[in-house]
């Protein structure tokens, strides 16, 4: 992995600076904005630093990953300030710093200088990899997945590295692991076709209604909607109160074939977003019915969003993309993030599938509560603090 820093004075030219000299598939790991202070301040600019990296053997990075400046503006935007992760980011370095100085004081009385000298070293390199193993598979993460990613990151096995540096080595791990966010565009041919599948209960009508709105009020997209859900009492009634508040038409399927001549319908709209019953991937017969109504759309584009709950236990989650992975080129949405506070399974789910990651929810308001996920978020809350 290749690590670099590009100063500029605007996070644009920055990010451009490290798209020259890294080529497209460099990812931003971080962004700070450092402010001139103090006497005659006002005299001197602000430098923005950008720290992106590259893997150069490509390994975990999706191959379309590329550096989309707007959408990394969006996410970053809204992490500017020190959050409360960062300070328990902070506050982890110095927690293993401390219980690792006081054991080593206590046994160092014991030992000649230079042997106990040689012993601190190391003792204080394995402790920090224990803990931040520790952390990681408190905030859920595999066993299996955090220990690969500390032996990434070790591999070179040089015990002179700082706390701070296996900390952020491990930051950038799991920053470039999660790899590049793939959401909805509006470009190209119209219509794009755009389903969300599931298991029951885990947002997929508010995440699309989410996602309507979000497109209508930003992108002033024309957008229709379609359900197949006829199956759950007030599914269809759902979606349509959400159609009328954002004014888009919504038209409703009973058959697989039906879809078809209601997509001619809205042939003249940017997006047609496909609602799908809820169903439990224990069914086979009727996820089957869902991978049929995906797979009767081939003449025009389409995405796909399994829509996963971050709440779902990790052995369900693996047994439900199993049961969707004939689905090809499917995107991860995951949702209620504000009901957990163990975001392990995002970056399990990435690892074991590599399939793209798109967009994060955190509650019930439509349309507020949705984002493109951060993977810098993400690896800070895995690092940093399970509350
Ligand atoms: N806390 C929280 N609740 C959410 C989130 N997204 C959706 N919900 C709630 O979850 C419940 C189910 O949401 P739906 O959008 O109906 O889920 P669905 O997947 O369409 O459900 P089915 O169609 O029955 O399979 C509703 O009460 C939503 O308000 C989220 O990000 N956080
Ligand atoms: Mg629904």
């Amino acid at each position: 992995m290749i690590i670099k820093k590009f100063e500029a004075e605007t996070e644009t030219q920055a990010i451009l600076k490290a798209r020259e000299e890294l080529g497209e598939k460099a990812i931003v790991m971080n962004i700070k904005t450092t402010k001139p202070k103090g006497l005659f301040s006002f005299l001197r600019k602000t430098v923005v630093e950008v720290t992106a990296a590259i893997d150069e053997n490509g390994q975990n990075m999706s191959s379309t990953a590329t550096i989309d400046l707007e959408q990394l503006k969006v996410a970053l935007n809204e992490d500017k300030a020190p959050s409360a992760i960062e300070e328990k980011l902070n506050s982890l370095t110095q927690l293993i710093s401390t219980q690792i100085s006081s054991n080593q004081e206590k046994e160092e009385k014991k030992k000649e200088p230079k042997k106990a000298s040689k012993e601190k070293k190391e003792d204080f390199w394995d402790k920090s990899l224990q803990l931040i193993y520790e952390q990681l598979v408190r905030n859920e993460v595999e066993p299996v997945y955090a220990k690969q990613m500390i032996y990434e990151v070790t591999k070179k096995g040089d015990k002179d590295i700082q706390l701070d540096n296996i900390l952020s080595a491990v930051y950038q791990r799991i920053v470039l692991n999660l790899g590049e966010m793939e959401t909805i565009q509006i470009q190209g041919k119209k219509p794009k076709i755009v389903f969300f599948i599931g298991p029951t209960g885990v947002g997929k009508t508010t995440t699309l209604a989410k996602i309507a709105s979000k497109h209508k009020l930003e992108n002033n997209a024309k957008i229709a909607m379609i359900t197949a859900d006829t199956y759950r009492i007030a599914a269809v009634e759902q979606l349509k109160i959400y159609a009328n508040i954002l004014s888009v038409p919504v038209e409703v399927i009973y058959e697989v074939n039906e879809l078809k001549d209601t997509i001619e319908k809205f042939s003249q709209y940017d997006l047609i977003l496909v609602d799908t019953a809820g169903r439990s991937h224990k069914n086979l017969e009727q996820c089957q019915d869902v991978k049929d109504l995906v797979s009767s759309v081939s003449e025009y584009e389409k995405e796909v969003y399994l829509v996963l709950s971050a709440t779902t236990k990790y052995k369900d989650m693996q047994k439900i993309v199993d049961t969707y992975s004939d689905i090809s080129d499917c995107r991860l949405i995951f949702t209620k993030l504000d009901e957990t506070s163990a975001y392990g399974n995002v970056l399990n789910m990435k690892l074991k599938t590599d399939l793209s990651l798109s967009y994060t929810t955190y509650g019930q308001d439509v349309p507020d509560d949705i984002s493109i996920m951060d993977p810098q978020m993400i690896a800070k809350q895995l690092l940093g603090g399970n509350e």
